[in-house]
């Protein structure tokens, strides 16, 4: 399999639902702002085609989707975003931050669908071939988490509306990622205070070494 490229510039947030990436982003994209040019986006989504592709993914009212067709939807997704709009700022020297990434894919067709990682591996090394500099993984406990975004989201979504015992599969398969790329991603508690959360974020990206 040919090596991912990992781009100096490229950060992206994972966790589970309500662990605050979205929180987190709003941070990155004001203590980078002014530096140079900052584009914030999301999987899956992040262009108009993988947007209606999320839609798909996330809609409960059709029949429930084979594992298989889950994966090879987030991946129709980011090979349009990665095509679109990751590779193209960041070959013009913007930072891009992605709320998700392929580490989600390992977490929740990998960990919560039970998709071997390999074939998982498969479809980032042929269709993706890009990855961030940086992760911050928010870790949280699961019923947090699910608490936090039932207090958002009157109707789950497909995927939010899975069982515990599947989110706690994908928190672990989070932290296996984590252990196995430690030079790349970055643990951070998230059952803290957003400010601190925050904080803890933005001191990991500054501390990236990224030439000028
Ligand atoms: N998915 C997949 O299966 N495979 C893939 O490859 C990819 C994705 C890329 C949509 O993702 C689904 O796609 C997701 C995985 C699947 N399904 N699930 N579950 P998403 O990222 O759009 O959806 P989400 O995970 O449900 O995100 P979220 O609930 O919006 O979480 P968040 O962005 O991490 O949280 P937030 O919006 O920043 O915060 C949630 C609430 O908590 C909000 O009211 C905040 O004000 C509050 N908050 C945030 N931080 C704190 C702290 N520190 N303390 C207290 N309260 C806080």
């Amino acid at each position: 399999m040919s090596a991912l490229r990992a781009y100096p510039r490229f950060i992206t947030i994972e966790g589970g639902e309500g662990a605050g990436k979205s929180t987190v982003l709003h941070a990155l994209r004001d203590a980078l702002a002014g530096e140079s040019e900052v584009v914030c986006t999301r999987e899956p989504g992040g262009t108009p085609l993988a947007e209606r592709i999320r839609g798909l993914l996330l809609d409960p009212g059709h029949e429930p989707a084979a594992a298989d067709t889950e994966l090879l939807l987030v991946f129709a997704a980011r090979a349009q975003h990665v095509r679109e709009v990751v590779i193209p700022a960041l070959e013009r020297g913007a930072w891009v931050i992605s709320d998700r990434f392929t580490d989600s894919s390992y977490a929740y067709q990998g960990g919560g669908r039970g998709i071997a990682a390999e074939r998982i591996a498969a479809l980032e090394h042929g269709y993706v071939g890009i990855e961030p500099a940086l992760t911050l993984l928010l870790d949280l406990g699961v019923a947090q988490g699910r608490d936090r975004a039932r207090a958002r989201d009157a109707v789950p979504d497909r995927i939010e509306a899975e069982h515990d015992a599947f989110f706690e599969r994908v928190r672990a398969a989070f932290l296996e990622r984590a252990a196995a790329h430690p030079a790349r991603v970055h643990v951070i508690d998230a059952a803290r205070a957003a400010d601190v959360v925050a904080a803890d974020a933005v001191r990991a990206v500054q501390s990236l070494r990224v030439p000028a």
